[in-house]
């Protein structure tokens, strides 16, 4: 039992929450060492959302509601922290679900479908193809889904997907803690933000265009670098403030 006056209450809660996902087959134990490196870069970051962040969730709302095929990615992770936070992304977007994963098991696939299912996500099926150019199984996906997507979602990714989406000629969105991972470099744009921080922000600003229709598209190119060195200038600011 965590008491809720421990100073880490929440990040308690979580892990405990993530290690009895672990134990119903949803998230991986890699899937807990990602996480953990999650965290660290949250700490750096001082466990809020900076002021690029929240721009780069707006600027996402705009790309995402101007796709034409939008598709959220989900895996392990993101199904166990946020199904209702995905389901309220695809409610106000209309964007496609798509379970892809990294460890990959027909199992694992039934079980986030059906655990995303009970949050309220309407998910994908079918028959998967290798379509994507990678020699791991998450060059699995499906033809109306990641496949004939413009734009794609990938929260906690690893890289070479990213990279491999991106070569398809699509547009990828990541949202990682990580301003240094190879994702993060390479993704058309980063939101270097904590999941469930991020998610109900690109909801919200959805549901403001969706009030305000005539909002144009955002222009390309997407200056993803600014928002990976506005990132990494937050952390830099926070180490050097804490040893004043
Ligand atoms: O469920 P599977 O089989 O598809 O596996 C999923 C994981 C996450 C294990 C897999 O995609 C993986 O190994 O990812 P990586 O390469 O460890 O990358 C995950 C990235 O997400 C890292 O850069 C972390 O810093 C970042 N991250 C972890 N937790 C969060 C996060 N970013 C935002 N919010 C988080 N809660």
């Amino acid at each position: 039992m965590i008491p809720e006056s421990h100073p880490r209450y929440r990040s308690l809660v979580v892990r405990e929450h993530l290690v009895a996902m672990v134990c119903k087959g949803i998230v991986t134990h890699e899937g807990l060492i990602a996480h953990g490196r999650g965290e660290a870069f949250d700490y750096l970051l001082g466990e809020v959302s900076t002021e690029s962040a929240i721009a780069a969730c707006r600027l996402a709302a705009r790309m995402i509601c101007s796709a034409e095929r939008p598709v959220i990615s989900v895996n392990g992770n993101t199904a166990a922290l946020a199904a209702d936070e995905v389901a309220a992304l695809q409610a106000a977007s209309g964007a496609r679900v798509e379970v892809n994963l990294f460890h990959r098991t027909d199992e694992r696939i039934r079980k986030i479908t059906a655990y995303l299912e009970s949050h309220g996500v309407d998910v994908l099926s079918g028959v998967p193809v290798r379509n994507i150019p990678l020699a791991h199984d998450r060059a699995l996906c499906l033809k109306e889904g990641i496949f004939s997507a413009d734009l794609i979602l990938v929260p906690l990714e690893d890289g070479d997907r990213c990279e491999a989406l991106c070569a398809m000629g699509k547009e990828v969105i990541t949202i990682d803690l990580n301003p240094l991972s190879r994702t993060a470099r390479t993704a058309t744009l980063t939101i270097v933000d904590e999941l469930t921080r991020a998610l109900p922000m690109i909801t919200n600003a959805c549901r403001e265009i969706n009030e305000c229709p005539e909002m144009l598209p955002p222009t390309r190119p997407i200056n993803n670098q600014y928002y990976l060195t506005a990132a990494l200038n937050a952390i830099q600011e926070r180490l050097c403030n804490a040893m004043d």
